[in-house]
C-alpha cells in the first residue's frame, strides 16, 4: 500500500462508457495524469463482430506471418509486427516517415471498408473525454500528418518491457508532439491474447532514482520489493482503455498460445492548448 494513498480508495481502473467518465470527472485526463485512477476502461467500445471481421481481413492479407512483413510496405518487423506507421520505429527520417503516413492514410480505409471505423472510435471516445478540446491526427506546421493510429500484433512471447512513452522526453525531438506537456495512450482490442498477457500499470512515474533502475531493465524487481501498486487491464475484443504513458507500465513476456492484436494510440495533451494530438 502507498503511503499516500487515502484509506479505503485502493487503485483501480474506472470501467464506464466515456459520457459517465465525464460526468465523474471534470477533467478526466488530469485523473489520469495526476494517477488519481490508473485507466479509464470503455468496455464495448467498438462491436466484437467488426474485431472478428477485421481478424479475418489481416488473416486474408497474411498479416500474420513474418514472410509479409518485406511485401507490405505498411508492416514492420521487431519485437512485434506494426501494421501503421511508427513516429518511435520510422522518425529519425522525417520525409519517410511523413510518407509512410500517407500511406497508412490510404490504407486504413480500404481495410475498414463496411465496417465501423475503429479509429474513429478511438478518436470520438476521447473527444468526450477531451474537455472541450479538438482531437485530431497531429500533423507539422506545414500540415504533414502522422499516422492515425497503429495495428500492434504480438505473437508468441513478444512484449514490452517495463517501459513509458513520453515524445517530450525523447532526446533531441524535432516533432511537434513533442511540445505537449502530458501523454497518454489508447488501447483498443481487436483479438484477445492469452489470458495473463494483457497490459500492467504501475503506480510509479519513471523519474529521478526511478528513471536509471528502469534503464538498467531493473525495475521490475525494484517494484516487486517496494510492493508498488499495479493493476493489470484485461481486455476482450472491442475494449477500449485509456492511460497515461509516463507511468510505468509493461506487456508481459508470456507465452501466448493466441495472437493478441490491438490498435493504439497516443494522445498529447497540454491544459491550455485547445488541441489534442493524436499519432502512432
Ligand atoms: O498494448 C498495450 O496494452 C500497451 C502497449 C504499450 O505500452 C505501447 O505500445 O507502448
Ligand atoms: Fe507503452
Amino acid at each position: 500500500m502507498n503511503a499516500h494513498e487515502p484509506i479505503g480508495h485502493a487503485w483501480q481502473p474506472l470501467e464506464a462508457d466515456a459520457e459517465s467518465i465525464s460526468r465523474q470527472f471534470p477533467q478526466p485526463l488530469m485523473a489520469l495524469a495526476n494517477g488519481t485512477v490508473p485507466a479509464f476502461v470503455l468496455r464495448g467500445a467498438y462491436s466484437s463482430g467488426d474485431c472478428t471481421d477485421l481478424m479475418a481481413r489481416f488473416t486474408e492479407r497474411g498479416y500474420f506471418s513474418r514472410d509479409t512483413v518485406a511485401r507490405e510496405s505498411q508492416l514492420s518487423g521487431g519485437p512485434y509486427l506494426d501494421l501503421g506507421t511508427s513516429l518511435g520505429r520510422m522518425g529519425a527520417d522525417r520525409d519517410e516517415f511523413f510518407a509512410h503516413a500517407d500511406r497508412t492514410h490510404a490504407l486504413f480505409p480500404r481495410l475498414f471498408a463496411g465496417l465501423a471505423d475503429p479509429v474513429q472510435t478511438i478518436y470520438r471516445n476521447l473527444a468526450q473525454l477531451a474537455e472541450g478540446k479538438t482531437v485530431k491526427t497531429a500533423e507539422e506546421v506545414d500540415g504533414r500528418r502522422y499516422g492515425p493510429a497503429i495495428f500492434r500484433i504480438y505473437h508468441g512471447q513478444e512484449g514490452h518491457k517495463a517501459h513509458i512513452d513520453s515524445a517530450r522526453r525523447r532526446a533531441k525531438s524535432e516533432y511537434a508532439v513533442s511540445r505537449f506537456a502530458h501523454q497518454f495512450a489508447g488501447i483498443l482490442c481487436v483479438q484477445k491474447g492469452t489470458i495473463g498477457s494483457d497490459s500492467i500499470i504501475y503506480r510509479a512515474k519513471s523519474e529521478g532514482k526511478l528513471a536509471a533502475v528502469v534503464e538498467r531493465g531493473e525495475f521490475e524487481a525494484y517494484a516487486k520489493a517496494q510492493n508498488l501498486p499495479r493493476v493489470q487491464i484485461e481486455l476482450n475484443p472491442g475494449d477500449l482503455y485509456f492511460f497515461y504513458t509516463e507511468n510505468i507500465h509493461k506487456l508481459p513476456q508470456t507465452a501466448r498460445d493466441r495472437t493478441r492484436v490491438v490498435l493504439a494510440v497516443f494522445v498529447g495533451m497540454s491544459p491550455e492548448v485547445d488541441e489534442i494530438f493524436v499519432w502512432s
